[in-house]
């Protein structure tokens, strides 16, 4: 097992969305423990708080049709930097959100320190729509195809100009909800994904190596985890704000962790959209931290 040195980041954005109470899921990840469980597998944890995040909502769209972009804007700017820094320190950015929103910052801060970036979204959507084709004006539906350069300049442009990823350096794991804009652009820009079809078809152990080899083909200097908890089917993670019936399961999820864990690729991780105003007694909070624990390490023997 690695023994790393983890910074944890909590990022209270509920600005990418319209549903209040995902700007508390740094602490009901915290309260259910994820410093302590960390810890008991022998990191080094640093909990470096949270990112300044505004107050105010502007759910009026801006003319782009886009909800509180500046506020968004700021929040995503600041995590950027921040996990800049953190890899700059040699340490392992665990980001802890928030909305799927936060992943325009996240990774705008690691595309500063690597050239080649492997990312795997483990979410029931693509997030990957744009200001024209989003159904919503939901920046949390955006930050896929922002980070590929793709969408609201100022969001594309967070922390340095365009895009960030490579989009065939992305594997989508687990999409059940995908709408029609992004699913024209995952054939244009060939994004390689694993429906929910795929994972019922081969079993999510092979879904993993296909992913693995794939990178290895790619020749990634990294992996980033990006880990929507709405990935998992609403039965076992309930809080969460887009919920899409069908999903992973709770030991599918955790079989992927774990091998993930044995591959030993996972360079960065967030894990976001953990509702606990819409939770059943911090049950999605229990499940990340949960998965937090195969992710790093924790065997059952
Ligand atoms: N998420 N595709 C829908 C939209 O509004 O763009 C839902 C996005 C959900 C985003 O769960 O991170
Ligand atoms: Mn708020
Ligand atoms: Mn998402
Ligand atoms: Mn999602």
């Amino acid at each position: 097992m690695r023994e790393l040195d983890i910074s944890l980041i909590g990022v209270p954005v509920d600005l990418g969305q319209s549903r209040r109470g995902v700007d508390m899921g740094p602490s009901a990840i915290r309260y259910a423990g994820a410093i302590e469980r960390l810890k008991a597998l022998g990191h080094h944890v640093t909990d470096e708080g949270n990112i300044s995040v505004s107050p105010v909502h502007n759910l009026s769209c801006n003319e782009a049709g886009l909800k509180n972009l500046t506020e968004v804007t700021e929040a995503t700017e600041e995590l950027a930097a921040t996990v800049s820094a953190i890899v700059k320190n040699k340490k392992f950015p665990l980001v802890l959100g928030g909305d799927h929103s936060i992943a325009i910052g996240t990774l705008a801060g690691l595309a500063e320190h690597y050239t080649n970036l492997g990312v795997i979204w483990y979410d029931a959507h693509a997030d990957m729509n744009t200001s024209e084709t989003s159904p919503s004006g939901n920046i949390h539906g955006m930050p896929l195809a922002v980070s590929m350069g793709l969408g609201h300049e100022q969001l594309v442009n967070v922390h340095n100009k365009g895009a960030k990823i490579n989009p065939e350096n992305v594997v989508i794991i687990g999409a059940r909800s995908v709408d029609p804009g992004e699913r024209q652009l995952i054939k244009e820009k060939g994004i390689k994904v694993f429906t929910m079809h795929e994972i019922d078809c081969y079993g999510m152990s092979a879904v993993i190596q296909q992913t693995l080899n794939y990178f290895a083909s790619r020749q990634v200097d990294g992996v980033h985890l990006s880990l929507d908890l709405d990935g998992l089917d609403p039965l076992y993670t309930p809080g969460v704000g887009t919920p899409v019936p069908g999903g992973i399961t709770y030991r599918e999820s955790h079989l992927a962790m774990e091998l993930l864990e044995d591959a030993n690729v996972i360079t960065s991780a967030e894990f976001v959209e953990v509702n606990p105003i819409l939770d059943e007694y911090n049950k999605t909070a229990d499940v990340a931290v949960g998965l937090m624990g195969s992710l790093f390490g924790e065997k059952l023997l």
